[in-house]
């Protein structure tokens, strides 16, 4: 990897704390959505993400931490010049995750869409073998082809069964197809719907005791409720508010190795900056839950 310090880098983080061989953590951005049905543009995310964070405080208030001097490079924008398949952008994807585990740091990836969660997740498996992921999603994304493509966003878990278990948390949308995969009771896949949220008040320890030790985090943004994070292409009522989506966070932090995350599908709409603010948030907080909590 060769070190380019941006202008625009993630949080404004002094260049002290921002340089590639210091920095634990290395952001990459994924600004890709060729896939995209219904609402286009989280080829925008990454680039408001970073422009929001900006703008964060970085003295983390919940954790009374400084968690920046950790060190979180941000690399360049990666490039997928249209057209793009996914297959393409997925693979472009996975290469630049592997860099980041073989130099040794954290990965975290800004989408864009879904499907190149497909990317990041291969290469974490290559890195750590025994892995599960962690899908946050309004959606259970287990079809097997949408638009004739099976790397559509539409696809990711399917496509991410393949490769290691998922345990699925927070979906509320569900196809006659996905349901018809699940009643063949895939034993990869775990599904912990708002429903069975709703009944259970054991829920977050149960979702996290079905992860591996090594854990890779998937957040469709779309998991939130629309009311705090409108700004996703698929937007679907009866989501996560902050603190209990926050909450689940830190305890599957506490529980486990989570050994990187991607934050996907933010659609960034102009002028409407707070959902670019909390996407923000979610990624410094989580990273301060991560690095902070276990010292
Ligand atoms: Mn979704």
């Amino acid at each position: 990897m060769e070190e380019i310090i941006l202008q625009k880098r993630f949080g404004d983080i002094s260049e002290e704390c921002a340089g590639l061989k210091k920095s634990k953590v290395c952001i990459i951005q994924a600004p890709y959505d060729e896939t995209l049905t219904y609402i286009k543009g989280a080829r925008k995310g990454p680039e408001a993400i970073i422009e929001a964070s900006t703008n964060m405080e970085l003295f983390d208030d919940e954790l009374q931490a400084e968690t920046y001097k950790i060190g979180i490079y941000t690399a360049p924008p990666l490039e997928f010049n249209a057209p793009t398949t996914p297959e393409k952008a997925i693979a472009n994807v996975k290469d630049a995750v592997k860099e980041v585990f073989d130099a040794g740091k954290f990965p975290v990836l800004l989408g864009g869409e879904h499907s190149i969660t497909v990317g990041a997740v291969k290469a974490a498996k290559e890195a750590f073998n025994e892995i599960s992921v962690l899908h946050l999603d309004a959606h259970y994304d287990l079809r097997d082809e949408y638009n004739g493509s099976k790397y559509n966003h539409a696809c990711v878990a399917r496509r991410l069964v393949k490769i290691c278990p998922i345990v699925e948390v927070g979906v509320r949308n569900l196809s006659k197809e996905e349901k018809d995969f699940l009643d063949t009771s895939p034993s990869d896949v775990k599904v912990i719907s708002v429903y069975d949220i709703l009944d259970s008040p054991d829920w977050k320890k149960e979702a996290s005791g079905a992860l591996k030790d090594n854990v890779y985090i998937t957040i469709d943004l779309d998991v939130l409720d629309p009311a705090i994070m409108p700004s996703v292409g698929t937007p679907e009522p009866g989501g996560f508010g902050w603190y209990e989506f926050m909450d689940f966070l830190k305890i599957v932090t506490k529980d486990k190795k989570i050994i990187g995350f991607d934050v996907v599908e933010l659609s960034p709409k102009e002028g409407f900056i707070a959902p670019d603010f909390l996407a923000a948030k979610i990624i410094y907080r989580l990273l301060g839950y991560i690095f902070n909590s276990k010292k």
